[in-house]
């Protein structure tokens, strides 16, 4: 048997040659490809704590695998816990000394820079993206604008992979964070059951250490000091966001009159290690930064519809491009679903959309995640394409599209929330009513 293109399945009694790879294997000519998984050989850590590329690939091969050929209740035998806790441990120590807006400068005349939204756990276009994009490659620079989780159903892998990615390659790869690494919204969502499917007894433990992570990601970042991005985008003054006293009492009315748009420095004096983003209070920046929403209005107001972040205008846009020096921003946290009940704004079908264009510049919102959601109620699939973004020098600030299909098939699987009655959306789930 060819060691390259077989596996064996330890799940059978008697062993059985599955094809690996086509048409979902990625990185068919990597050497990794010689590796055979099975429960009795499974994912170790390196005696000296150092990620080589070759453990990067083969726990991408690995994870490939096991979403195909292992049942999620298997997973902790392809991972054992103490790895997953060497990763997530290692990582959390690194994000931890990353500022809320990390800036990537110092790119050399042949790098590029590749920007990622939204991929909700769709761990198979992911390796796409990845294997399109040039994963690995030391001339490239991958900022990711968040929502690693939720919905899809291998959440878990896809932000193991980016941790151990950011482990290997600090500097290669930036993890910002969206509004799904929350502890509410991946109760609600999927990320958490898939944790405690994956793990078992040991799921809240596993779970925990996730969420812990969670609160030392990023919010944003600034590319070769003209492009803006993070997940929701835009964020008030830190002089407005500050409601005490008789102040917690104005009206919805005076509150949003009074709002101002924050500036970088607002940015990068936010407290970001919270669970999740208050939605009142004295710390409204990081709920702004990823969860706000691009508006054709002028101005600058409260996001009713989410409950949470605001709503900004073109001149908002402007106002932040030309006062930080900036050319460009570029946001998620959209999806199809979402821009279907946005009249006036670009649909998802390509992957991207160009909301605003200014006197000094663009606001850009991707999505990467192709036929989104992998699990839904109505009959008719989006069958958006997914798209990411290639920034190339010498200025970094003309954006490539590259837009790309769902991988097809997907693996079979299990969705881990109820997604026929929970909303299709993350508008109008109740803050209050969550605790
Ligand atoms: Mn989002």
């Amino acid at each position: 048997m060819s060691p390259n293109t077989v596996c064996t399945s330890y799940a059978s009694p008697l062993p059985i040659q599955i094809p690996y790879g086509s048409p979902l294997g990625p990185f068919s000519n990597s050497p990794i490809f010689t590796q055979v998984w099975n429960v009795s050989n499974p994912i170790s850590w390196p005696a000296d704590s150092i990620l080589t590329r070759t453990w990067v690939l083969s726990l991408l091969n690995a994870f490939d695998w096991g979403s195909k050929y292992l049942a999620p209740s298997e997973f902790s035998l392809l991972l054992p816990i103490y790895v997953f806790g060497n990763l997530v441990s290692s990582a959390s120590k690194i994000l931890h000394t990353e500022p809320n807006c990390i800036t990537i400068d110092g790119l050399g005349a042949n790098s590029s820079v590749v920007v990622v939204g939204d991929i909700h756990g769709q761990l198979h276009d992911l390796i796409f993206l990845l294997q399109d994009a040039g994963f690995l490659a030391d001339d490239k620079v991958f900022v990711f604008n968040g929502d690693y989780v939720d919905r899809g159903a291998w959440g878990l892998e896809y932000f193991l992979l980016l941790l151990a990615w950011k482990v290997s390659m600090p500097d290669k790869v930036y993890l910002l964070r969206g509004n799904h690494e929350s502890k509410k919204w991946t109760s609600v969502y999927g990320f958490k059951k898939e944790v405690l499917t994956k793990y078992g007894d040991e799921g809240n433990q596993v779970y925990e250490k996730c969420i812990g992570c969670f609160k030392e990601l990023p919010l944003a970042s600034i590319i070769a000091g003209c492009v803006y991005t993070a997940h929701g985008g835009l964020f008030r003054s830190v002089a407005t966001a500050t409601s005490k006293g008789s102040k917690r009492r104005k009206t919805h009315k005076a509150e949003a009159s009074s709002l101002a748009l924050g500036s970088l420095e607002d940015l990068s004096k936010a407290r970001r290690a919270v669970f999740d983003p208050p939605w009142k209070g004295s710390n409204l920046v990081p709920g702004d930064v990823l969860w706000s929403d691009p508006s054709m209005s002028l101005g600058l107001s409260s996001n009713e519809e989410r409950g949470i972040g605001l709503l900004w205008g073109p001149d908002c846009t402007e106002e932040f491009l030309k006062k930080s020096n900036l050319k460009l921003i570029i946001r998620s946290h959209e999806g199809p679903d979402a821009r279907d009940k946005r009249p006036g704004l670009g649909g998802m079908d390509e992957g991207y959309t160009i909301d605003h264009v200014v006197e000094s510049g663009k606001l850009i919102t991707l999505f990467n995640a192709p036929d989104y959601p992998q699990f839904q109620a109505t009959e008719e699939r989006y069958k958006n394409k997914g798209a990411y973004i290639v920034l190339a020098p010498p200025h970094f600030d003309s954006p490539v599209f590259h837009s790309f299909e769902a991988v097809t098939p997907r693996p079979e699987a299990n969705p881990y929330y109820d997604y026929e009655d929970v909303i299709d959306s993350d508008e109008e789930l109740d803050f209050e009513s969550m605790g």
